[in-house]
């Protein structure tokens, strides 16, 4: 008999913690958090949670902002996690209420209506909007699949995450994934892997980032000791086994990136410039503005063209197609609107948050986005390429870093997601002998990933604290004893699990 597919699978049911923890100090760590999470939550509602979901964050080693564009990219997920406990109220008891707490103090209780069709009050940014984000999304799919899902009751919930925030390394889908994971158990549905990957990420659209897939694809089907090469449309993940004697350093910039709160400058507006260069260059390619603006989503959509023009110049490089297509200086709206004979107001008519974009935006740089994305979706299929390739290790590290650093150059200067902290961050991993070091997530600050051998680790990470920590922990932007949180080495850790006690 055919053996299921890991895409194919459910999220796993355990009942015990070292199913995912291991037996070191993680399963002390995490028996710890479980015991706490019960004890307050017994303490805040009066009962026990009857379900915990944990769902880790990720790194991602390269493939930047290409997730959107249909493009593969490769993450792998860390140990860190957000674990939620959870409990349906009876439909006896009288207040029917989602209530949101959280082990640290930091975040105050947060109490919404059970009411599924609720709008999420984006202006006002809560924490407990990201519950919401999966208990609307799972409420949603349950309706267009027609599953039966009993009248809504109240749901009482507990969070703990130690994914450090704004960090590029995913606390928001953890949060989500682990929401909608456990909202789904309290009500005995479970999916396929790749299908709950799916769904995740349209539920954290709710929160007003266009994301693609990726965080919650690899927060659901990781496994462990292995990167995942994530492909979309379909969702799939391939294993990608790292190299032996290499180990990936995450080191925090210190500068929190706001993503849900900046998506109108920063994320969202990325999203649109990459649109806007995929219409122009179908048009320039011969479709017709109507047909290009009605079919044209992402670059992805119109690289076919993009490679048959190459092909003329005797080349596969779509940006062959960027180069002779798309002017280098910014467009102002009205040149834009000169090639697609629409107003974008129109184009974007129905996505809101893109008419926020098109409120803030004075010009859009469409040739150095496009460069990046096909440059960096080159570069994902190199990495891959070299990992499994026949070199030795030295050159397949010397490699993988290279193209690490690539892709950081890009991001910096044709995708402008970088930030200060984060050129000085990696500069001094690349002075301390990382062969590869570059922004990771979506960037304007959060964290940078740096390839290092493994056996000079332990030096590595003291010549970062000199270098660069030590300054801020003298300034009082961190404590010393927090170091360990923004600086650290990570090893491909396990995806999303349930646990029954
Ligand atoms: P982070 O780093 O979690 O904000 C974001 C997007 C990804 C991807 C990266 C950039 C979300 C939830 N995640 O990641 O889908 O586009 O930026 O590569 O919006």
């Amino acid at each position: 008999m055919a053996m299921a597919k890991h895409e194919d699978l459910p999220v796993p049911v355990y009942s015990k913690l070292d199913s995912v923890y291991g037996d070191g100090s993680q399963l002390e760590e995490a028996q710890l958090r479980i015991s706490v999470l019960s004890s307050k939550f017994q303490q805040l509602f009066g009962h026990l949670p009857q379900i915990y979901a944990r769902a880790p964050g990720r790194v991602n080693l390269i493939g930047e902002h290409i997730d959107y564009e249909g493009y593969s990219v490769l993450p792998m997920a860390i140990r860190q996690d957000t674990i939620v406990a959870i409990r349906k109220r009876d439909a006896t008891e009288s207040e029917k209420l989602l209530t949101i707490a959280n082990v640290s103090d930091k975040y105050p209780v947060c109490t919404y209506p059970v009411d599924p069709d609720q709008e999420i009050d984006l202006k006002n940014h809560r924490w407990g909007h990201y519950f919401i984000c999966g208990y609307k999304g799972f409420h949603e799919y349950a309706k267009l699949r027609g599953l039966d899902v009993s009248s809504p009751v109240g749901l009482d919930v507990m969070i703990d995450g130690t994914v450090p925030t704004g960090s590029g390394l995913s606390s928001s889908a953890a949060f989500v994934c682990s929401s909608t994971i456990a909202i789904m158990a309290t009500h005995d549905i479970s999916l396929p892997k790749k299908e709950l990957a799916q769904l995740t990420c349209e539920c954290e659209r709710h929160i007003g980032t266009q994301s693609g897939g990726m965080d919650q694809a690899i927060s659901i089907m990781a496994k462990p000791g292995f990167a995942e090469l994530i492909d979309f449309n379909p969702i799939r993940a391939t294993d990608v086994q790292l190299p032996a004697g290499s180990s990936f350093v995450i080191a925090h910039s210190l500068a929190e990136s706001q993503k849900a709160v900046t998506a109108a400058t920063n994320y969202n507006n990325r999203v649109v410039e990459c649109r806007l260069a995929s219409i122009v260059l179908g048009i320039k390619l011969g479709m017709e503005p109507e047909e290009a603006i009605s079919k044209v989503k992402t670059l992805s959509d119109v690289e076919g063209l993009c490679i048959s023009f190459a092909g003329t110049r005797g080349s596969s490089d779509p940006t062959l197609a960027v180069m002779e297509y798309l002017k280098e200086e910014p467009y102002t709206a009205e040149e834009i609107e000169k090639i697609t004979f629409k107003s974008l107001d129109l184009i974007f008519a129905d996505s809101a948050s893109s008419l926020d974009v098109l409120k803030a935006a004075k010009h859009y740089k469409l040739f150095q986005r496009a460069c990046h994305v096909y440059s960096e979706a080159m570069r994902v299929y190199a990495f891959k390429d070299a990992v499994s390739s026949k070199s030795n290790e030295d050159e397949k590290l010397k490699k993988l870093g290279d193209l690490m650093n690539d892709s950081h150059h890009s991001c910096s200067v044709l995708y402008e997601c970088s930030c200060p902290e984060l050129e000085e961050l990696v500069k001094v991993c690349k002075d301390n002998g990382a062969l590869g070091a570059r922004l990771t997530g979506a960037g304007w600050g959060g964290c940078a990933v740096a390839l290092v051998k493994e056996s000079i680790v332990p030096r590595f990470i003291l010549n970062l604290k000199e270098q660069f920590y030590d300054s801020r922990i003298e300034s009082g932007m961190i404590s010393k004893s927090d170091l360990g949180l923004y600086l650290f080495a990570s090893k491909p850790a396990s995806g999303a699990a349930i646990f029954k006690f």
